[in-house]
């Protein structure tokens, strides 16, 4: 799976990243949930031709693989991240739905790879030197509601007090490659749009 999340990345040009405007649940006194309602008719494409990477565009009339919302939870036994896509469909070569999030301490990504004959999809966890801890994945794509739910437990990333979360889509037809950043309207980059801190 090292391969598929250098693939993952690799898909994201470059970064440019704004403040989000997120709504933040405030239950007795810190935030344990945020939900973001992203732009749509936000994709943008790279063109592919083997090894190479060449500029694409944006893609402002594709509706699959488009996030439309992006819920984070943060409970005492798992970070758990619901992304609602304008569209989800089992189209396409790969999917690569993409959970990074960051502890007090450490940066963490989440690779739900699904593809051809695959589409139930397949999670992986990488901390940010790409190793891959130990960990039981709890997920689940629903291609009737174009949702994906990708749920992390606590004790596989250190039972955090807080976590920034962010997610991300990127997927392959034909010889292009689009992405969409869940939480800013801005081109999606290698490294995801963060929310606000969660606690647990
Ligand atoms: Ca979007």
């Amino acid at each position: 799976m090292k391969l598929a999340r250098a693939l993952a990345l690799a898909t994201l040009g470059c970064a440019l990243l704004v403040p989000v405007t997120a709504s933040v649940a405030q239950s007795a006194s810190l935030p344990n949930r945020a939900t973001t309602t992203d732009t749509t008719g936000d994709i943008v494409f790279v063109r592919v031709a083997g090894d190479q990477v060449l500029p694409g565009g944006a893609a402002k009339k594709r509706t699959m693989g488009d996030i439309r919302t992006v819920q984070v939870t943060h409970t005492k036994t798992a970070i758990r991240v619901f992304i609602k896509y304008v569209e989800l469909n089992r189209v396409g070569v790969d999917h690569f739905h993409v959970v990074q999030f960051r502890t007090p301490t450490r940066s963490y990504e989440v690779d739900l790879y699904a593809t051809t004959r695959a589409w139930r999809g397949d999670p992986a966890l990488y901390t940010a030197s790409g190793s891959s801890p130990r960990c039981t994945l709890a997920w689940k794509l629903d291609y009737d509601l174009n949702t994906a739910l990708i749920s992390v437990p606590r004790s596989c990333v250190g039972n955090p007090t807080w976590i920034r979360a962010g997610a991300g889509m990127s997927n392959t037809y034909g010889d292009k490659r689009y992405a969409d950043d869940g939480l800013t309207a801005q081109p999606a980059g290698r490294t995801l749009t963060l929310g606000p801190r969660l606690y647990s």
